[in-house]
């Protein structure tokens, strides 16, 4: 009966290594740290681990500027250490999968240092250089994700080079074939090495239009972050990017039962596309969740209003719309989207964000959060510390760390992103366990780590970590939860609150989700879906018993799941 592979079943778990455990005193989070917290990974319930990246980077973006992708960064520790970690791993029956970062290298990498000593090195052509435009000034007007021009000016060669992202950030030329087979190198190393899968960072961004025309401004641009100004319909998802991707996916399907994970902003049908013909991405990354929500108008308004004088900073949850229509219509959609396609999936939280507790305002919500994760239709990724509703931290000034946050100040609130990647809490002991006493965490860890701890909830049976391992071990156990259908209930005049569904697989128990999304109570009336039936597990874990489905209460911030008799 074992028709699915362990990454349609199964459920990814974010590691984010500089913040996960410290095991050497220096405030950053390693691999020996890591390695001492499988057993706890293990008893999550979860499947695999994706690392954020591990390799040699003067840390510009904290990895993602990656200096030699073929070792592992003294901060995290050695290659000895990732071969204890990924036997180690793969002893307790969990995948490891790696970050590949193949858009772009540090400025220290060393195909860059040669690239940049003149215009005709053997390597110059593996970056995107330009003369300046005719009157001077960047080739085109293409802009970096984390603000400003994407063009840095070199010096040396009087050209630019094109960075996406940070300007110590190059972007790779995959015009030229070299690079593809070396980036192949890359992966065919790591393969070798035993890791089960690629999480393909910014994916969609490896293919720019061969003549880099400037692109239009948006005319629904809301004002808020500077690279939304323009439509990216040259320098992102592009037609070239897809023969790259299968070049890709055959490497990973020449080795036995490995993944390869795309990240996309894709979120309409065409992310059908990033399949291929089941020849390229298993799983495009699935961020409807995240960015469907997201009010940017709201958001927009009020940066002027603070600006003015005239409010305070809101919280961040004013501006994710997390209600049951908005979150309906989003499942609905994407469901169709990739119907016939390949196996879908969802991301809730991740490096990038703000931490999903925050944005759904209260933990309460973050356990509805979790519960809706836990039981879509395709494979969960959960952000590490997610699993205890930690929340956002807020950063003093002289501490922000990240390109984004320090390149845009006066939208570092909604941009930064240092704050949801704050030391995880173990436990009440200073820094929450996270790092030595008298050791200084890279980032500040949670004023309320003394309250929200992994320890602490591991002594309280209703905690979020037990609501959250209930949920991984009834999908693990319910073949309706990990593989089975989804189908949406109509639950009426709730609808704008509540959000029900099912889950059924042949020759299983078939299950009903229902969520509500507010703190308003409610009597469903849910007979279309049966009579009767069991409450199996609910937030707060504590209610259970038979119910009838035509009169089903429904408590504030409450979520049940019900198995259907
Ligand atoms: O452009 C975006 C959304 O439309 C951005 O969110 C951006 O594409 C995204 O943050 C990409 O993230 C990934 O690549 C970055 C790195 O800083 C992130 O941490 C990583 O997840 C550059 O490597």
């Amino acid at each position: 009966m074992s028709d699915y592979a362990w990454w349609q079943k199964g459920i990814v778990y974010q590691i984010y290594p500089r913040s996960f455990q410290d095991s050497d005193g220096d405030g950053v989070g390693d691999l020996p740290g890591i390695i001492s917290r499988l057993d706890y990974v293990k008893a999550l319930g979860v499947d695999a681990i994706w690392l954020s990246p591990i390799y040699p980077s003067p840390m510009h973006d904290f990895g993602y500027d990656i200096a030699d992708y073929r070792d592992v960064h003294p901060l995290f520790g050695t290659m000895d250490d990732f071969d204890q970690l990924l036997e180690e791993a793969h002893q307790r029956g969990l995948k490891l999968i790696l970050d590949l970062v193949p858009n772009h290298t540090s400025h220290e990498h060393a195909w860059f240092q040669e690239s940049r000593k003149s215009r005709d090195n053997p390597k110059r052509d593996w970056y995107v250089w330009r003369d300046p435009a005719p009157g001077g000034g960047p080739p085109n007007n293409w802009l970096s994700c984390f603000g400003g021009s994407a063009w840095e000016l070199d010096e040396t060669t009087g050209q630019y080079y094109l960075h996406s992202f940070e300007r110590r950030q190059p972007d790779l030329n995959y015009r030229n074939p070299d690079v593809m087979d070396a980036i192949l190198g890359v992966m065919r190393f790591w393969l070798e090495h035993g890791v089960d899968g690629f999480r393909v960072d910014v994916i969609e961004f490896m293919s720019k239009h061969i003549d880099l025309p400037d692109e239009p401004e948006d005319p629904n641009w809301n004002g808020v972050e500077p690279y939304a100004r323009l439509e990216h319909i040259y320098s992102r998802n592009q037609a070239g990017v897809h023969p790259l991707i299968r070049q890709m996916r055959t490497l990973v399907d020449s080795f036995d039962d490995r993944v390869l994970i795309g990240e996309v902003f894709v979120f309409d049908e065409s992310i059908a596309a990033y399949y291929g013909d089941n020849d390229e991405c298993h799983l495009p990354f699935n961020f409807n969740l995240i960015y469907k929500p997201w009010n940017a108008e709201a958001a927009k308004a009020d940066l002027d209003a603070v600006a003015r004088g005239e409010i305070e900073t809101p919280p961040l949850s004013k501006y994710f719309d997390w209600n049951a229509s908005v979150i309906r219509k989003t499942v609905e959609d994407y469901e169709a989207a990739i119907a016939g396609h390949g196996w879908g999936n969802w991301v809730l939280g991740n490096h990038d964000q703000h931490r999903v507790a925050t944005r759904v305002g209260s933990q309460d919500q973050a356990r509805i959060a979790n519960m809706l994760l836990l039981t879509l239709k395709g494979t969960p990724t959960c952000y590490y510390g997610d699993e205890i509703g930690m929340t956002d931290v807020e950063i003093p000034p002289d501490k922000i760390q990240d390109p984004p946050a320090l390149n845009q100040p006066d939208l570092a609130n909604i941009f930064g992103r240092d704050p949801e990647r704050t030391p995880m809490q173990w436990d009440a002991s200073p820094h929450a366990g996270f790092t030595a006493a008298d050791a200084e965490p890279w980032l500040p860890v949670a004023p309320d780590a003394d309250q929200r701890n992994v320890e602490r909830q591991q002594q309280d049976d209703t905690s979020v970590l037990a609501l959250f391992k209930a949920l991984t071990h009834l999908r693990r156990q319910e073949r309706a939860l990990h593989v089975g259908d989804y189908e949406t209930v109509d639950v009426g005049a709730a609808a704008h609150d509540v959000f029900a569904y099912t889950r059924r697989h042949e020759g299983g128990d078939d299950f009903l989700v229902v969520l509500n999304l507010s703190d308003n109570v409610y009597t469903l009336d849910l007979c279309s879906v049966g009579e009767k039936a069991d409450i199996t597990l609910a937030s707060d874990l504590t209610r259970s018993g038979e119910v009838s489905l035509d009169n089903l209460s429904l408590a504030a911030d409450e979520g049940l799941i019900l198995r259907l008799a």
